[in-house]
Order: structure tokens, then C-alpha cells, then sequence
């Protein structure tokens, strides 16, 4: 059950952060726009928002997810794999405070990406990638461990050609994981059901479940239809401005 979530909006350097995805420079007002939709979504979800500023020293800073790990009773700052990113673990840094009282941190030569880390109930799936490394999955494991859960590691860095894991897996509940193709075969998902997601829908992989809702981004139609044969009410949200800076709906919130 989450009932808090923390999000920052789009600064007016957003289209200066990093990205690979060749679509295009985003429009900051349609971003604006989106962002305010994904906020509304997750307050009809039952979520109360922290809302952090615009911080345009660091372009990518609306991708919150990436600078910490927060569970029920422990928060863990992250030590994002991107140099550009580094500065923004100190905004979150500053809030985290008013919900914990104890805080962890990964340390360096360690990175991690929130976007890599991937909860499911009591376990964790973190993976290994361009941005997180051997190093900070250790560290993150150790704290996790400590705290009663249980973690296996996911290679990416060679073959399903996506950023973080959470870009090709999210986890429905009930021991249920949405895979893209290149992932589906793992060992780690071996005693979970799996939902496939049709190879030309993969952006659609990375969703949100809130309580008992879904978030969705729009424009996905196959993968629309299989949410909604849930049961679960499903949100749908456009999307395109924050894909166009590699992002996605989980990247845009740390929930807890
Ligand atoms: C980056 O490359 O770091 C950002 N442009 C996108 C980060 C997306 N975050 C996520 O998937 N958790």
C-alpha cells in the first residue's frame, strides 16, 4: 500500500538531459502538461505528493526515481551512474528526513539507478547496467538483506538494448511480472508468472501499480486491453514528452 509519493516537475533545461532515444526534442509546456496528469493520477490513487521545485541545474532532475530506494521502514539514497545526475540525490537527500529516521546511501565506487531496481513484494530484482554497477549492487543487496528482503541480480549490459530494467519489467502484484521478450527467459522470473508485451509495444513495459490501480502509458493498445482483463481500473497517460528524454512512468515518482 503506498500513500505518499514524491515528485519534482520538468525544469526549464529538460531538453538538455540525457537521451538516446532519437525522437525528438521535447515541448517543456506539453511536458508540463503531462507531468500535472501523472501527478493527478497518482493523488486519485489515494497518494499524498511531496512536491519538489523545478531544479534546472540538473536537466534530467524530474526523474526522481532514480536517486533513492525507499521502502516501508528504510529509505536508501542511490549514487546515479550518470556524472550529470549526481547532484541530484541532495534535493531528495533533504526530504527524506520528514518520513525516516534512518537513511543508507550508496557509496562510490558504487552507482545505482532507482530505475534499475525493481520490488516485487519482499524481493528485489536489481540490475546490472550502464548506470548500475557489480559494486553498488552489493551495497544495495546488503542493505536490502539486512532489512529482511531477498534480491537477485539481472544482467542487462549486453543484449534487450534498454537503459535500466525497469524499462523492460514492472511487477503486476500477486507474483505476476510484465516482461519484454529479451528479458522473459531469465532464471530470476523462473517461479513467477510472466505477461509478455508485444515486441512493438515494449515501451508500454515500465507501468505503475498504485494500491489497486494501474497506470498506463497511452497509445499501447495490446498491452491496454491485457491490463484492463485484470480487473484492476487502468489510467492511461500520454507519455510522449518524457520518452523523448528516455524516461517513463516510474522514473517520474519515488513511492512509498
Ligand atoms: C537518463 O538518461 O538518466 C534520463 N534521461 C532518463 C532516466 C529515466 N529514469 C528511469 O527510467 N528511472
Amino acid at each position: 500500500m503506498y500513500t505518499r509519493a514524491i515528485v519534482r516537475p520538468p525544469a526549464a533545461s529538460f531538453a538538455q538531459g540525457l537521451t538516446a532515444a532519437g525522437l525528438g526534442k521535447p515541448d517543456l509546456s506539453k511536458a508540463l502538461e503531462q507531468h500535472a496528469n501523472y501527478c493527478a493520477a497518482l493523488e486519485h490513487c489515494g497518494v499524498e505528493l511531496t512536491r519538489l521545485p523545478p531544479d534546472a541545474a540538473h536537466p534530467d532532475s524530474t526523474f526522481v526515481e532514480d536517486t533513492a530506494i525507499l521502502t516501508r521502514g528504510c529509505a536508501m539514497l542511490m549514487r546515479p551512474g550518470a556524472p550529470s545526475r549526481a547532484g541530484e540525490v541532495a534535493g531528495i537527500a533533504a526530504v527524506l528526513p520528514n518520513f525516516y529516521s534512518r537513511i543508507d546511501r550508496i557509496v562510490a565506487p558504487g552507482t545505482v539507478d532507482g530505475g534499475d531496481i525493481c520490488q516485487a513484494d519482499r524481493h528485489f530484482f536489481i540490475g546490472i547496467s550502464g548506470r548500475t554497477n557489480l559494486d553498488g549492487a552489493r551495497q544495495l543487496a546488503g542493505f536490502l538483506e539486512r532489512d529482511g528482503f531477498t534480491c537477485t541480480q539481472i544482467d542487462i549490459r549486453r543484449g534487450p538494448g534498454i537503459l535500466h530494467l525497469k524499462s523492460g519489467i514492472s511487477y503486476l502484484g500477486e507474483r505476476r511480472i510484465v516482461v519484454i521478450d529479451a528479458l522473459a527467459g531469465h532464471a530470476a522470473f523462473a517461479d513467477y508468472d510472466l505477461v509478455r508485451i508485444a515486441p512493438q509495444e515494449e515501451y508500454a513495459a515500465n507501468f505503475l501499480r498504485i494500491n489497486d490501480r494501474l497506470i498506463v502509458s497511452a497509445g499501447f493498445p495490446r498491452f491496454a486491453a491485457t491490463m484492463r482483463d485484470t480487473g484492476l481500473p487502468v489510467i492511461a497517460l500520454d507519455m510522449s514528452e518524457f520518452r523523448k528524454m528516455d524516461g517513463a512512468l516510474s522514473c517520474l515518482s519515488l513511492r512509498f
